[in-house]
């Protein structure tokens, strides 16, 4: 049994090297990346154990993923490796700041994840369930998955964590927007960012997008205000200040990073402001290097980022 349970697409990840455009680089860097490993990557590394499920291709990358994912300590006695389909593919760069994803994942083995595919026991051992609103746009099966995992997890009381990490280049914002908000109403801790909830809501009125967060039944942590994070929670908002990084080298998998510390808050019995203190002290972490997990810190990191511990270097 593992603290947490998360599953969808993870995949190979490549970025062109020294500063260059995908179209005019020779060399590139080979990652990969899916936002529920990267997130259960976070947790492990923070000491809590996780399972990973998902559908990863048998082709070299599915096999490396599988491997590091293991390497890092997360479980994935659930994923399954298919002959038939392929471990979808992402290429990013990053311009003058700027990050552009280019994704090769369509038909891809993740794409093709149904209900059979869930353990439900597996689920129902946990203690939070994280799931995120890029599985759903994947395919109608992947969706399936989604509604049926949610189901299992609430039928034991098991806490459901719901990123919506809206990809518009997945699908288009008339097809996300009522799934997205149907799963924000079935989780427990609904954590969006403020430009997701802008889209989700059809306004940039702050006051009506908190009034839109108070009719939900659970909990949200809104992730990325201008300057802080809110917690809303029983009809009360409570102000949690960012923790600033002046130079971010890759914020991909920033909010990866704050799903992380938040829910490792949530495992040692934090209140939700000190859990999303703590997703914010990770997912300033996570930025420091490219790639969208290799900078996830240990709890020994955030121990000195938090004061409590020293660096000592040698
Ligand atoms: O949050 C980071 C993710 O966006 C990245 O790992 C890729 O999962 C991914 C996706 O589908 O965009």
């Amino acid at each position: 049994r593992v603290d947490v349970v998360t599953f969808g697409e993870t995949m190979g990840l490549f970025m062109p090297m020294g500063g260059k455009d995908i179209a005019h680089s020779t060399l590139f860097e080979k990652s990969f990346g899916g936002a529920e490993s990267n997130v259960a990557i976070g947790i492990a590394r923070l000491g809590y154990t996780a399972g990973w499920c998902g559908l990863l291709g048998d082709d070299p990358i599915g096999r490396h993923i599988g491997k590091v994912l293991r390497g890092e300590g997360v479980d994935v006695s659930q994923v399954r490796f298919l002959t038939d389909a392929n471990t979808g593919l992402m290429l990013r760069e990053t311009i003058s700041g700027r990050s552009a994803v280019y994704y090769y994942r369509k038909h891809s083995a993740a794409s093709l994840m149904s209900p059979a595919d869930l353990n439900e026991a597996y689920i129902t051992n946990a203690k939070i369930l994280h799931i995120t609103g890029i599985t759903p746009a994947l395919s109608d099966s992947c969706h399936q998955t989604v509604l049926r995992a949610v189901e299992v997890a609430k039928s034991q009381q098991v806490k459901v964590c719901f990123d919506p990490n809206l990809r518009l280049k997945l699908w288009p914002m008339n097809q996300a927007r009522p799934i997205l908000l149907e799963l924000a109403k079935m989780a427990d801790y609904f954590l969006p960012g403020l430009p997701e909830l802008r889209l989700l809501y059809q306004t940039d009125d702050f006051a009506e997008i908190l009034e839109h967060v108070q009719a939900l039944p659970g909990a949200t942590i809104i992730k990325g205000g201008a300057n802080e994070t809110y917690v809303h929670e029983c009809g009360k908002i409570t102000v949690v200040p960012h923790v600033r990084v002046e130079r971010p080298t890759d914020t991909v998998g920033a909010g990866d990073g704050f799903c992380a510390g938040f829910i490792v808050g949530l495992l040692k019995n934090k209140s939700l402001a000190e859990s999303a203190h703590l997703g914010n002290v990770v997912g300033a972490i996570a930025v420091g290097s490219p790639g969208d997990w290799e900078a996830l810190p240990t709890w020994e990191k955030v121990e000195q980022a938090l004061g409590a511990r020293n660096h000592i270097e040698r």
